[in-house]
């Protein structure tokens, strides 16, 4: 650990001896602290008023039940949670995921991150996450719809347009957004923005669908920019084949990249003339199959067994997109072997300390998710203004709003990392500018007994 301050030490410590299994959650705590020491230097009414202490401990978790039943008529439970983190800057927002490696230091460890994310958007929104165990692989519609409906029943006590507005994450795409959508509208009797991506022509954004994808390629391009470099002939590699790949797979090749290898949790595919977003669209979405399978639409592709031996294949871009920790200091230094000159985050922390580490030891430019994957939220956000207004944006419209708060991002966050001494250092200037907007909101409300 390298926290010197010792106060922001003693938050830490007491955070470990509370939460010793939340291993995830303590993860992310680290890198925020670490990234604080040169603010709570200069402002020390930040430790004076609690707000660091007050900012680790979320302000409400739920935990409940979700029974079911499946096809075979047999009943099945699973554990459900939402943790509200943070309302200091506007109602709780953030995704529901559902993996069955699903914990509640995996969700407090995504709704704390989603505290500063929301902030750097610059929309109103606080932070929150929730999700469950459940595992949506091999179940069908039915069951999916089934499962969401029990969610709902008891999510729907805790959430709502002005008190907090789940939306989509790992397992939780169009079409369980709208089972849990039709359950909460039945029991509330209300058509309200109490989620977001909805279908279009039912409550939904345009862009929504694509937006973290596209963002995270609009904030690499920022990235590239500021080294006078575009995407242009670059060689992309993104992890992971779902809702964030698939769309920083399009707007990559758009901008001029080749996307050469894309995996799922059992391998990757490496396709030296570039994959087809709509090939994995079709795999995914439509067909809910293997990327092995791509295989029948490319015969000249590879496929490889394994997903963590993506990172082997040489890039100049490098895009995580699938899950925390995916990429560690072995794979770092693989790709800074070969060659990899700009890596950004699509996933939540997909990057361990280590690889992060890794990569600013050597000079490459590091996009944190916090910054590089807002667009999926800001344009949720996008759609809660156009719920409230009653009234629809184009593509273009919510695609140029889009674009321009993920190079708004990049602007605080680097000039934050530049104005705290770290001139480069996207991780720190994300953390700080982030984090200074929900510490000023939270002193301006005081502290409340
Ligand atoms: P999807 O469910 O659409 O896709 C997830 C992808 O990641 C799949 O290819 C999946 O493979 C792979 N994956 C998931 N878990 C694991 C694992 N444990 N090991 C290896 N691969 C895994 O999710 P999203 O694309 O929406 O989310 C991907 C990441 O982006 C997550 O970290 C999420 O938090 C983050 N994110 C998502 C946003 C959104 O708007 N959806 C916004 C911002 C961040 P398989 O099919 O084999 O499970
Ligand atoms: O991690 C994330 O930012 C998301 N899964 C999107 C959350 C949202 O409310 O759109």
């Amino acid at each position: 650990m390298s926290l010197n301050n010792v106060q922001l030490r003693e938050i830490y410590d007491g955070l470990v001896s509370r939460n010793a299994h939340e291993t995830e959650f303590l993860q992310a705590v680290l890198e925020v602290l670490e990234s604080l020491e040169p603010v709570v230097e200069q402002r020390p009414e930040l430790l004076e008023q609690g707000v660091i202490e007050r900012m680790v401990e979320p302000e409400r978790i739920v935990c409940f039940r979700i029974p079911w039943v499946d096809d075979a008529g047999r009943v099945r439970v699973n554990r459900g949670f939402r943790v509200q983190f943070n309302s200091a800057i506007g109602p709780y927002k953030g995704g529901l995921r559902l993996h069955p490696s699903v914990t509640l230091s995996v969700i407090k460890f995504l709704g704390f991150e989603q505290i500063f994310k929301n902030s750097l958007t610059g929309l109103p929104m606080g932070g929150g996450k929730g999700g469950s165990d459940f595992d949506p692989k091999g179940k069908s519609d039915g069951e999916v719809m089934r499962f969401c409906q029990s969610f709902m029943t008891e999510l729907q006590r805790h959430i709502g347009p002005d008190t907090d507005v789940p939306a989509g994450d790992i397992g939780v795409g169009g079409r369980e957004i709208g089972y849990l959508f039709g359950q909460y509208k039945r029991l509330r009797n209300e058509f309200t923005g109490v989620l977001t991506g909805k279908k279009v022509g039912a409550g939904g954004s345009l862009a929504r669908t694509e937006a973290t994808g596209y963002g995270v390629c609009y904030f690499t391009n920022e990235m590239l920019a500021a080294a006078n470099d575009s995407f242009q002939g670059k060689t992309v590699v993104i992890s992971g084949s779902g809702n964030v790949a698939i769309y920083a797979n399009q707007k990559a090749t758009q901008l001029g990249g080749k996307v050469v290898a894309m995996s799922d949790s059992n391998g990757y595919i490496y396709d030296p003339n570039g994959i087809d977003y709509q090939v994995i669209q079709e795999i995914k979405e439509v067909r809910r199959a293997r990327i092995k399978t791509y295989l029948d639409f490319v015969p000249s592709a590879r496929y490889v067994e394994g997903c963590a031996g993506i990172w082997t294949v040489p890039c100049d871009v490098a895009l995580p997109c699938a899950t925390q920790n995916e990429l560690d200091g072995q794979a770092a230094e693989a790709l800074i072997a070969n060659g990899v000159k700009f890596v950004a985050e699509g996933a939540n922390m997909p990057c361990t300390p280590q690889a992060v580490a890794a990569f600013q030891a050597a000079g490459i430019p590091f996009g944190p998710a916090k910054a590089a994957n807002a667009g999926g939220v800001a344009t949720s956000g996008l759609e809660m203004s156009q719920n409230s207004m009653r009234l629809n944006w184009t593509f273009e419209e919510v695609d140029q709003r889009l674009h321009q708060i993920m190079k708004d991002i990049y602007a605080s966050a680097a000039s934050a990392a530049e104005e705290y001494g770290m001139p480069g250092n996207l991780v720190a200037g994300a953390n700080i500018a982030g984090f200074l907007k929900v510490a000023d909101a939270m002193l301006w409300q005081g502290v409340s007994y």
